[in-house]
């Protein structure tokens, strides 16, 4: 089988490369990737020289690069992980999260539409629903999203489906929660707490530290992609989760714990505007019909992560120079 995976240099995308060539060895991986600042060679270095896996420097909203992809590779299967994925990002900048994420979107739909694809596999977020204060999402509740961000991948999500309705494109939506785990850009909370306090700085934590945020380690996430492109139906959605849930307060305290720091390394800052207070999905569609559960308790997956960075400084110290000191300056200027 021959995959698209979109956004492969990224952190979720990379490491489903890697999950894809290891599971399949027949297989045939092309990686189209914008290499933004989140996208990042060091994160495919590892098998760069399979001969199983092809490398394309460009944008999905590229109708040039990503016809000649189609016409060229002919992949079976597109699976979508290519966007601007940070909260606070889309709150300073709106547009490139409207372009990538929907006229990627649109473009690798009428790409696979022309091409008649076999299956597109649309990544995306229980951000979509917006806050819920208790109880879980179902993939019928009605998307409400808080951020620009979100909003850019519902609208997305809502084309991939209108496609399915309306031409029959083989769509399948996923609404994941937050994933952590190695290669995890440490713009997102859980890299950034642990490198900042590698380097003896504090976390900033925003609020009141009560949001609620649900968890999975990436290896899970892969497997669950994995039965959604095997196994999925066309036309769906399924949430993807763990029913790990903590608050942010709770979650800083585990990895204070776990790298043996206290409470004083805490620095409360301004909260995020618009900030969801909570997040939780149920995940039951996919356990039910395509029998998948995650194996990674948060306990586990949080020590090898923490692992992971202190033993890959070389991989995160050069991304803390640059592009992302400019970015933080003005994200925790705001914040404040
Ligand atoms: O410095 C911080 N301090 C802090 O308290 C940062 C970066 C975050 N937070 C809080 C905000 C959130 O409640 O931690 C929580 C997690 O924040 P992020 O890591 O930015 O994730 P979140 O906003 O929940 O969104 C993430 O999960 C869903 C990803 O960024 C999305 O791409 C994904 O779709």
């Amino acid at each position: 089988m021959k995959l698209l995976i979109t956004g492969g240099c990224g952190f979720m995308g990379s490491n489903a490369v890697r999950y894809f060539l290891k599971n399949y060895p027949d297989y045939r991986i092309i990686n189209l990737d914008a290499l933004t600042y989140a996208g990042n060679p060091e994160n495919v270095r590892d098998i760069e020289n399979d001969p199983r896996y092809t490398f394309v420097h460009g944008r999905i909203e590229d109708e040039t690069v990503v016809e000649k992809i189609f016409s060229t590779f002919r992949p079976d299967v597109v699976i979508n992980y290519a966007a601007e994925t940070h909260v606070d990002r889309s709150i300073m900048d709106p547009k490139a999260f409207l372009t990538t994420e929907i006229f990627g979107t649109h473009t690798l739909l009428e790409a696979v539409r022309r091409h008649e694809t076999s299956r597109y596999v649309q990544i995306s977020t229980d951000e979509v629903y917006g806050s819920i204060a208790d109880g879980v999402w179902t993939e019928r509740a009605p998307f409400d999203p808080s951020s620009p961000y979100s909003a850019a991948k519902a609208g997305a999500d809502h084309l991939c489906l209108a496609y399915w309705r309306t031409y029959h494109t083989p769509v399948i939506v996923t609404h994941s929660c937050n994933f952590y785990g190695p290669y995890q850009y440490p713009e997102k909370m859980i890299p950034l707490f642990i490198i900042n306090l590698l380097e003896n700085k504090k976390v900033p934590l925003y609020g009141d530290g009560g949001n609620v945020r649900e968890w999975i380690y990436t290896e899970d996430h892969c497997r669950a992609i994995d039965r959604i492109v095997h196994d999925g139906r066309f036309g769906e959605s399924y949430n993807i989760g763990t029913g790990e849930r903590m608050t942010n307060l709770e979650l800083t305290k585990k990895i204070l714990l776990m790298l043996g720091r206290g409470d004083e390394m805490i620095e409360p800052v301004k909260d995020r505007p618009g900030h969801d207070r909570r997040y939780a999905v149920d995940p039951s569609k996919l356990i039910t019909s395509l029998g998948w559960k995650p194996d990674t308790a948060f306990q586990d997956g949080l020590a090898k992560t923490i692992e992971w960075y202190r033993t890959h400084e070389q991989w995160w110290k050069p991304l803390r120079n640059g592009e992302y000191l400019e970015y933080y300056k003005k994200q925790y200027a705001t914040a404040r």
